[in-house]
């Protein structure tokens, strides 16, 4: 068995949590400034290792990976964790999410869009950290919170932002709308409207990646799913039921939390016995991590490990990035409930912020290239309003289509014969 490999959990620097459950402005809630770290006894379960590891302690949480590898003396800017050039995507990236968002809210109040539209702003770090480490061929699972990830994996913007128009070319063809971005040629896997719905989903993801390489042979297919969730949601059954799966299988998969601290209008610590959610990796036979989601080099850190461990062969990882969402739930909530001192100290936080500051401080680029990147997607924003604004609505018969993978599943109509074959039916101009 998996488990009995593992020792008891022992954590280093443990801050205990606060006690109470009134506002969770009261204390910085995990506190990020963790000093714990990922222990060389998780790095592979392979057979030899595991003989190895059986006294290690499995570590669970994470990290000032940042400022303990800035004070390691070395030449030039080695000491760096980024190349100029990958900084520079994690830059880019980040922006287009957060410009994205607010070019989104700027179009639902302009009534372009309909429905729910929840969006990312202040939890770029972990989408980036993630996602642009992953391959084309990996998966992404995301929430009804998915514009982002989408865009992250590779979906352009022209796409998400027609798809929020409710437009035939968005990347659903206008039939999923702001909480059901889809994407087969980049797999992305949906986003879904109930909360831990993609859960299962990413698990079947992961299984079909073990079985194409270990029963289908296919030695090249080792291939990751990353599935992205919230807090809240990691108190609902699906969360547990999967991460058994996932552990007694070994699965490639990352179940990433996105701890925003909220759910809706529930704190965070009045909804769950034990709030420090890593720590069901380990009890479920897998490693847990906490890492603070407002760095995206420590969750691109995190996020390496993990997803190397799952590209190996060694199992899934339970990673929990504490964050914030910077606007309401959802753009028709007027965010009354949260503290402002608690929005304060995230928003002093800002991710984007941090890590422009850590490339310039490090001399990694110059203010003018980002400048440059900055101008270079509000471009690409007004050109992908312009497409949504431009392209077709979907034809009515489209409503038809993927509804019944068998079209018989329309069902009998009162004359007897099955409505699919009647082409009022299909034309979506039949009563039904
Ligand atoms: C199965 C199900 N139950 C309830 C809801 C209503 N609901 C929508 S969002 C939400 C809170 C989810 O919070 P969290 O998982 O922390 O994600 P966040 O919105 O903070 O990203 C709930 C309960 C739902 N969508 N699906
Ligand atoms: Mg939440």
């Amino acid at each position: 068995m998996a488990t009995s490999t593992f020792s008891p959990i022992k954590l280093t620097h443990h801050q205990p949590l606060h006690p109470n459950i009134r506002s969770s402005s009261d204390k910085p809630f995990l506190g990020s400034t963790h000093k714990l770290r990922f222990n060389s006894s998780f790095k592979s379960s392979s057979p030899s290792r595991l003989t190895r590891s059986n006294n290690a302690t499995i570590i669970v949480a994470v990290s000032d990976v940042v400022k303990e590898k800035k004070t390691k003396p070395t030449a030039s800017n080695s000491n760096l964790l980024i190349t100029k050039e990958e900084g520079l995507v994690l830059y880019e990236d980040m922006v287009l999410g957060r410009s994205f968002e607010d070019m989104c809210a700027q179009m639902y109040y302009r009534g372009k869009m309909f429905g729910f539209v929840h969006l990312y702003n202040g939890q770029e770090a972990v989408s980036t950290g993630f996602i642009k480490l992953l391959k084309k061929e990996d998966s992404v699972v995301s929430t009804y919170r998915d514009h982002v990830h989408a865009i992250s994996k590779g979906v352009s913007a022209r796409e998400v932002m027609s798809e929020l128009f409710g437009k035939a070319t968005g990347c659903c063809r206008g039939q999923g709308g702001s909480m059901h971005m889809f994407s087969k040629e980049h797999n992305l896997l949906g986003g879904f409207a109930f909360i831990g719905e993609g859960i299962p989903v990413a698990t079947g993801a992961a299984f079909t990646s073990k079985y194409r390489r270990e029963v289908l042979k296919e030695a090249d297919c080792d291939h990751v799913t990353c599935a992205f969730f919230g807090d809240g949601t990691a108190n609902n059954g699906q969360f547990f039921e999967c991460l058994n799966m996932a552990a007694l299988w070994k699965l490639p998969i990352i179940f990433v939390v996105e701890n925003n601290l909220w759910a809706i209008g529930m704190s965070h610590l009045r909804a769950t016995s034990d709030p420090e959610i890593w720590k069901k990796g380990p009890a479920f036979g897998m490693p847990g991590v906490h890492v603070d989601g407002m760095d995206v080099l420590k969750v691109r850190e995190v996020a390496k490990e993990a997803v190397n461990r799952a590209r190996r062969g060694d199992g899934p990882t339970l990673v929990e990035c504490e964050t914030y969402r910077f606007r309401g739930h959802s753009l028709a909530d007027p965010d009354e409930l949260r503290d402002s001192s608690e929005k304060a100290h995230y928003s002093a936080r800002d991710p984007i912020v941090a890590l422009k500051k850590y490339m310039l401080e490090s001399n990694l680029v110059k203010e003018t290239e980002l400048k440059a990147i900055d101008k270079k997607i509000d471009e690409l924003l007004e050109d992908a309003v312009e497409f949504a604004e431009a392209s077709p609505a979907p034809q009515r018969n489209q409503l038809l289509e993927n509804v019944f993978a068998d079209p018989k599943g329309f069902g009998i109509g009162p004359d007897g014969k099955y409505r699919c074959e009647d082409p009022k039916f299909t034309e979506g101009t039949a009563h039904v």
